[in-house]
Protein backbone atom coordinates (compact mmCIF):
# COMPACT_ATOMS: atom_id res chain seq x y z
CA UNK A 1 0.00 0.00 0.00
CA UNK A 2 1.32 3.57 -0.81
CA UNK A 3 2.02 5.40 2.52
CA UNK A 4 1.26 9.11 2.75
CA UNK A 5 4.38 11.37 2.89
CA UNK A 6 5.16 12.14 6.00
CA UNK A 7 4.30 16.21 7.24
CA UNK A 8 4.71 17.77 10.18
CA UNK A 9 1.08 19.00 10.02
CA UNK A 10 -0.55 15.52 9.96
CA UNK A 11 2.02 14.10 12.12
CA UNK A 12 1.01 16.80 15.18
CA UNK A 13 -2.26 15.97 14.70
CA UNK A 14 -2.35 12.22 14.90
CA UNK A 15 0.41 12.79 17.86
CA UNK A 16 -2.16 15.68 19.60
CA UNK A 17 1.43 17.52 20.16
CA UNK A 18 2.47 20.90 19.64
CA UNK A 19 5.37 22.26 17.79
CA UNK A 20 7.22 24.64 20.53
CA UNK A 21 6.51 27.74 19.64
CA UNK A 22 9.30 29.50 17.63
CA UNK A 23 9.69 33.05 20.01
CA UNK A 24 11.26 30.14 22.63
CA UNK A 25 14.35 29.63 20.25
CA UNK A 26 17.07 31.88 19.81
CA UNK A 27 18.21 33.71 16.43
CA UNK A 28 20.38 31.24 15.46
CA UNK A 29 18.39 28.54 16.30
CA UNK A 30 15.49 29.90 14.19
CA UNK A 31 14.75 30.33 10.65
CA UNK A 32 17.79 32.32 9.03
CA UNK A 33 17.17 35.53 7.10
CA UNK A 34 19.82 34.27 4.30
CA UNK A 35 20.84 31.10 2.47
CA UNK A 36 23.79 29.28 2.63
CA UNK A 37 26.52 30.55 0.14
CA UNK A 38 29.64 28.16 1.25
CA UNK A 39 31.09 25.76 -1.37
CA UNK A 40 32.40 22.74 -1.00
CA UNK A 41 36.54 22.96 -1.61
CA UNK A 42 36.35 27.04 0.54
CA UNK A 43 38.40 27.04 3.11
CA UNK A 44 38.12 29.02 6.13
CA UNK A 45 39.41 29.20 9.81
CA UNK A 46 37.29 27.76 12.90
CA UNK A 47 37.39 26.39 16.06
CA UNK A 48 38.11 22.70 16.47
CA UNK A 49 34.79 21.90 18.80
CA UNK A 50 36.86 18.93 20.91
CA UNK A 51 39.28 21.45 21.93
CA UNK A 52 37.90 25.13 21.89
CA UNK A 53 40.36 27.44 22.30
CA UNK A 54 42.46 26.41 19.16
CA UNK A 55 41.50 27.94 15.59
CA UNK A 56 42.29 25.83 12.55
CA UNK A 57 42.45 25.33 8.76
CA UNK A 58 39.34 23.77 7.75
CA UNK A 59 37.63 23.03 4.05
CA UNK A 60 33.84 22.57 3.81
CA UNK A 61 33.32 19.37 2.69
CA UNK A 62 29.73 18.85 2.48
CA UNK A 63 27.01 21.76 2.39
CA UNK A 64 23.10 20.58 3.46
CA UNK A 65 20.67 23.20 3.75
CA UNK A 66 22.19 25.66 6.02
CA UNK A 67 24.93 23.50 7.28
CA UNK A 68 28.06 22.93 6.20
CA UNK A 69 30.52 19.48 7.41
CA UNK A 70 34.38 21.02 7.70
CA UNK A 71 36.95 19.22 7.50
CA UNK A 72 40.51 19.88 9.26
CA UNK A 73 43.17 20.29 6.32
CA UNK A 74 45.58 17.46 6.76
CA UNK A 75 43.91 15.22 9.21
CA UNK A 76 41.73 12.19 8.46
CA UNK A 77 38.06 12.52 8.03
CA UNK A 78 37.10 11.25 11.10
CA UNK A 79 37.49 14.70 12.74
CA UNK A 80 35.24 16.18 10.56
CA UNK A 81 31.47 18.22 12.23
CA UNK A 82 28.99 19.77 11.05
CA UNK A 83 27.70 23.52 11.96
CA UNK A 84 25.16 26.17 11.20
CA UNK A 85 26.44 28.29 8.14
CA UNK A 86 26.03 31.36 10.47
CA UNK A 87 28.40 30.11 13.23
CA UNK A 88 30.29 32.27 15.58
CA UNK A 89 33.01 29.57 15.51
CA UNK A 90 33.96 30.03 11.32
CA UNK A 91 35.90 33.09 10.67
CA UNK A 92 37.28 34.25 7.14
CA UNK A 93 40.85 33.38 6.33
CA UNK A 94 43.29 36.05 7.99
CA UNK A 95 41.40 36.70 10.68
CA UNK A 96 43.39 35.13 13.11
CA UNK A 97 46.33 36.79 12.50
CA UNK A 98 44.40 40.18 12.53
CA UNK A 99 43.17 39.53 15.85
CA UNK A 100 45.98 37.83 17.77
CA UNK A 101 44.87 34.31 17.55
CA UNK A 102 47.27 31.35 17.10
CA UNK A 103 46.09 29.22 13.93
CA UNK A 104 46.73 25.54 14.07
CA UNK A 105 48.52 25.17 10.87
CA UNK A 106 47.43 21.76 8.08
CA UNK A 107 49.29 18.91 9.06
CA UNK A 108 52.91 19.19 7.00
CA UNK A 109 52.60 23.20 7.46
CA UNK A 110 55.77 24.61 9.32
CA UNK A 111 55.36 27.48 12.14
CA UNK A 112 56.00 30.77 10.05
CA UNK A 113 55.93 29.41 6.74
CA UNK A 114 52.42 29.44 5.93
CA UNK A 115 50.30 32.30 4.30
CA UNK A 116 46.79 31.93 2.74
CA UNK A 117 47.24 32.94 -0.61
CA UNK A 118 50.13 30.76 -1.23
CA UNK A 119 48.46 28.15 0.71
CA UNK A 120 45.50 27.48 -1.79
CA UNK A 121 47.22 28.47 -4.62
CA UNK A 122 49.27 25.38 -3.93
CA UNK A 123 46.41 23.23 -2.87
CA UNK A 124 44.41 24.85 -5.76
CA UNK A 125 41.32 25.32 -3.06
CA UNK A 126 39.61 28.99 -2.92
CA UNK A 127 39.36 30.90 0.22
CA UNK A 128 35.69 31.70 1.70
CA UNK A 129 34.34 34.96 0.51
CA UNK A 130 34.10 37.46 3.63
CA UNK A 131 30.88 38.45 3.27
CA UNK A 132 29.30 34.68 3.83
CA UNK A 133 30.51 35.08 7.58
CA UNK A 134 27.44 35.84 9.50
CA UNK A 135 28.58 36.83 13.06
CA UNK A 136 31.71 38.84 11.68
CA UNK A 137 30.25 42.85 12.24
CA UNK A 138 27.84 42.14 14.88
CA UNK A 139 27.40 45.06 17.38
CA UNK A 140 29.14 44.84 20.70
CA UNK A 141 28.46 46.40 23.92
CA UNK A 142 31.64 46.55 26.01
CA UNK A 143 31.12 44.11 28.48
CA UNK A 144 33.42 45.02 31.73
CA UNK A 145 35.53 41.29 30.95
CA UNK A 146 38.86 41.63 30.41
CA UNK A 147 41.39 38.85 29.44
CA UNK A 148 43.27 37.48 32.46
CA UNK A 149 40.72 38.52 35.25
CA UNK A 150 39.70 35.74 37.48
CA UNK A 151 35.97 34.16 38.39
CA UNK A 152 34.23 30.62 38.98
CA UNK A 153 33.49 28.85 36.30
CA UNK A 154 31.75 25.14 36.12
CA UNK A 155 34.10 22.68 33.66
CA UNK A 156 31.54 21.83 31.29
CA UNK A 157 33.55 18.46 30.73
CA UNK A 158 32.84 17.50 34.41
CA UNK A 159 29.49 19.96 35.11
CA UNK A 160 29.61 18.83 38.79
CA UNK A 161 33.43 21.26 39.21
CA UNK A 162 33.15 24.63 39.54
CA UNK A 163 36.61 25.84 39.47
CA UNK A 164 39.04 28.28 40.02
CA UNK A 165 39.72 30.39 36.48
CA UNK A 166 40.03 33.01 34.15
CA UNK A 167 39.03 34.72 30.87
CA UNK A 168 41.77 34.03 28.45
CA UNK A 169 40.12 35.60 25.70
CA UNK A 170 37.60 38.00 24.83
CA UNK A 171 36.26 38.11 21.32
CA UNK A 172 32.70 39.91 19.68
CA UNK A 173 30.51 38.95 22.89
CA UNK A 174 32.48 35.94 23.98
CA UNK A 175 35.10 34.97 26.42
CA UNK A 176 37.08 32.20 26.83
CA UNK A 177 37.06 30.72 29.76
CA UNK A 178 40.69 28.55 31.16
CA UNK A 179 40.82 26.98 33.96
CA UNK A 180 43.92 27.75 35.95
CA UNK A 181 46.62 25.40 36.19
CA UNK A 182 45.45 22.76 33.38
CA UNK A 183 45.76 22.43 29.80
CA UNK A 184 43.32 23.75 27.42
CA UNK A 185 41.50 21.29 26.55
CA UNK A 186 38.97 22.05 29.05
CA UNK A 187 38.61 25.50 27.66
CA UNK A 188 35.16 26.91 26.31
CA UNK A 189 33.87 29.85 24.79
CA UNK A 190 30.55 31.58 26.13
CA UNK A 191 28.68 35.08 26.88
CA UNK A 192 28.40 37.04 29.51
CA UNK A 193 25.15 35.32 30.29
CA UNK A 194 26.01 31.82 30.45
CA UNK A 195 25.10 29.83 33.61
CA UNK A 196 28.38 27.89 33.67
CA UNK A 197 29.98 31.09 34.80
CA UNK A 198 29.91 32.77 38.20
CA UNK A 199 31.91 35.74 40.09
CA UNK A 200 35.01 35.47 42.54
CA UNK A 201 33.12 34.54 46.18
CA UNK A 202 29.83 32.63 44.20
CA UNK A 203 30.60 29.34 46.08
CA UNK A 204 31.00 30.38 49.18
CA UNK A 205 27.89 32.29 49.41
CA UNK A 206 26.52 29.83 47.70
CA UNK A 207 27.94 26.93 50.17
CA UNK A 208 29.37 24.88 47.06
CA UNK A 209 32.56 23.53 47.16
CA UNK A 210 35.02 25.67 44.83
CA UNK A 211 37.59 23.61 42.77
CA UNK A 212 40.94 25.09 43.43
CA UNK A 213 43.38 25.56 40.32
CA UNK A 214 45.57 22.37 39.40
CA UNK A 215 48.47 21.73 42.19
CA UNK A 216 47.76 24.47 44.52
CA UNK A 217 49.40 23.78 47.79
CA UNK A 218 47.47 24.77 50.59
CA UNK A 219 43.88 23.91 48.63
CA UNK A 220 41.95 23.77 52.18
CA UNK A 221 43.07 27.20 52.83
CA UNK A 222 42.68 28.63 49.36
CA UNK A 223 41.20 32.32 49.64
CA UNK A 224 40.75 34.59 46.56
CA UNK A 225 41.79 37.48 48.31
CA UNK A 226 45.35 35.96 48.38
CA UNK A 227 45.70 34.16 45.71
CA UNK A 228 44.50 37.50 43.24
CA UNK A 229 47.68 38.86 45.42
CA UNK A 230 49.47 36.32 44.32
CA UNK A 231 48.92 35.88 40.56
CA UNK A 232 49.08 39.55 40.23
CA UNK A 233 45.27 39.08 38.97
CA UNK A 234 41.88 41.30 38.97
CA UNK A 235 38.20 39.38 39.86
CA UNK A 236 36.00 40.26 37.07
CA UNK A 237 33.43 42.44 37.99
CA UNK A 238 30.38 41.20 39.71
CA UNK A 239 28.45 43.99 37.22
CA UNK A 240 29.40 42.25 34.00
CA UNK A 241 27.89 39.12 34.88
CA UNK A 242 24.29 38.89 33.25
CA UNK A 243 21.28 36.98 34.26
CA UNK A 244 19.79 34.51 31.17
CA UNK A 245 15.99 34.53 31.78
CA UNK A 246 15.16 30.32 32.04
CA UNK A 247 14.01 29.00 28.32
CA UNK A 248 10.48 28.33 27.76
CA UNK A 249 10.53 25.16 26.48
CA UNK A 250 7.90 22.32 27.92
CA UNK A 251 7.77 18.81 28.09
CA UNK A 252 6.18 17.38 24.78
CA UNK A 253 6.84 19.91 22.19
CA UNK A 254 7.83 19.06 19.00
CA UNK A 255 11.44 20.37 17.89
CA UNK A 256 13.81 19.30 15.24
CA UNK A 257 17.25 18.13 16.56
CA UNK A 258 20.54 17.06 15.33
CA UNK A 259 21.24 13.47 16.04
CA UNK A 260 24.43 13.33 17.82
CA UNK A 261 25.93 10.55 17.19
CA UNK A 262 24.83 10.89 13.46
CA UNK A 263 25.54 14.80 13.50
CA UNK A 264 24.53 15.23 9.70
CA UNK A 265 20.77 13.60 10.55
CA UNK A 266 18.43 16.35 11.82
CA UNK A 267 15.68 14.28 13.18
CA UNK A 268 11.80 15.04 14.44
CA UNK A 269 12.18 15.26 18.40
CA UNK A 270 10.23 15.60 21.43
CA UNK A 271 10.98 17.62 24.91
CA UNK A 272 11.61 14.65 27.20
CA UNK A 273 12.91 16.29 30.70
CA UNK A 274 13.79 20.34 31.64
CA UNK A 275 15.91 21.67 33.42
CA UNK A 276 16.74 25.61 34.27
CA UNK A 277 18.85 26.04 30.93
CA UNK A 278 19.00 22.58 29.29
CA UNK A 279 16.81 20.59 28.14
CA UNK A 280 16.43 16.84 26.86
CA UNK A 281 15.71 15.28 23.68
CA UNK A 282 13.97 12.41 22.77
CA UNK A 283 14.17 11.19 19.10
CA UNK A 284 10.52 10.39 18.21
CA UNK A 285 10.34 6.14 17.13
CA UNK A 286 13.72 5.70 18.84
CA UNK A 287 14.81 4.30 22.14
CA UNK A 288 14.86 6.27 25.21
CA UNK A 289 18.32 5.26 25.26
CA UNK A 290 19.41 7.78 22.59
CA UNK A 291 17.91 10.66 24.30
CA UNK A 292 20.08 13.51 25.21
CA UNK A 293 20.82 16.65 27.36
CA UNK A 294 21.76 20.08 24.88
CA UNK A 295 21.49 23.70 26.33
CA UNK A 296 18.84 25.39 25.65
CA UNK A 297 20.08 27.57 23.02
CA UNK A 298 22.29 24.97 21.69
CA UNK A 299 22.64 25.57 17.94
CA UNK A 300 21.79 22.25 17.33
CA UNK A 301 18.00 22.62 18.62
CA UNK A 302 15.83 23.96 15.79
CA UNK A 303 12.02 24.82 15.61
CA UNK A 304 9.30 22.48 13.88
CA UNK A 305 9.65 23.36 9.71
CA UNK A 306 13.71 24.34 9.92
CA UNK A 307 14.67 21.54 7.94
CA UNK A 308 12.29 22.14 5.11
CA UNK A 309 12.51 25.93 5.04
CA UNK A 310 16.43 25.41 4.83
CA UNK A 311 16.59 22.88 2.31
CA UNK A 312 17.67 19.80 4.97
CA UNK A 313 16.37 16.23 4.73
CA UNK A 314 14.93 15.63 8.29
CA UNK A 315 14.51 12.50 9.49
CA UNK A 316 10.83 11.72 10.37
CA UNK A 317 9.48 8.69 12.56
CA UNK A 318 8.90 6.24 9.80
CA UNK A 319 12.75 6.52 8.77
CA UNK A 320 14.09 7.95 6.54
CA UNK A 321 11.64 9.71 3.52
CA UNK A 322 14.93 8.52 1.00
CA UNK A 323 14.45 5.11 2.41
CA UNK A 324 11.81 5.09 1.37
CA UNK A 325 12.16 6.37 -2.14
CA UNK A 326 14.44 3.63 -2.57
CA UNK A 327 12.25 0.72 -1.98
CA UNK A 328 9.65 2.90 -4.37
CA UNK A 329 6.97 2.91 -1.55
N1 LIG B 1 39.33 13.56 36.69
C1 LIG B 1 39.56 14.57 35.75
C2 LIG B 1 39.25 15.91 36.32
C3 LIG B 1 39.76 17.03 35.52
C4 LIG B 1 39.19 18.32 36.01
C5 LIG B 1 39.74 19.48 35.23
N2 LIG B 1 39.04 20.70 35.47
C6 LIG B 1 39.10 21.15 36.83
C7 LIG B 1 39.52 21.75 34.56
C8 LIG B 1 40.96 14.51 35.19
O1 LIG B 1 41.90 14.53 35.96
O2 LIG B 1 41.11 14.44 33.99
Amino acid sequence: PKRKAWSWQSYLEEERAAAAPVKLFREHQSFPQSRNGFKVGMKLEGLDPCHPSLFCVLTVAEVQGYRIRLHFDGYPECYDFWVNADSWDVKPAGWCEKNGHKLLLPKGCREGEFNWSTYVKNCRGQIAPKHLFKSLNTSVTPSGFRVGMKLEAVDRKNPSLICVATIAGVVDNRLLIHFDNWDSSYDYWCDASSPYIHPVGYCEEAELTLTTPAEYKHPKSFSWEKYLEETGSQAAPARAFKQRPAHGFQVGMKVEAVDKRNPMLIRVASIAELEEHRLKVHFDGWSREYDYWLDADSPDLHPVGWCQKTGHPLQNPQGSPDASALLGQ
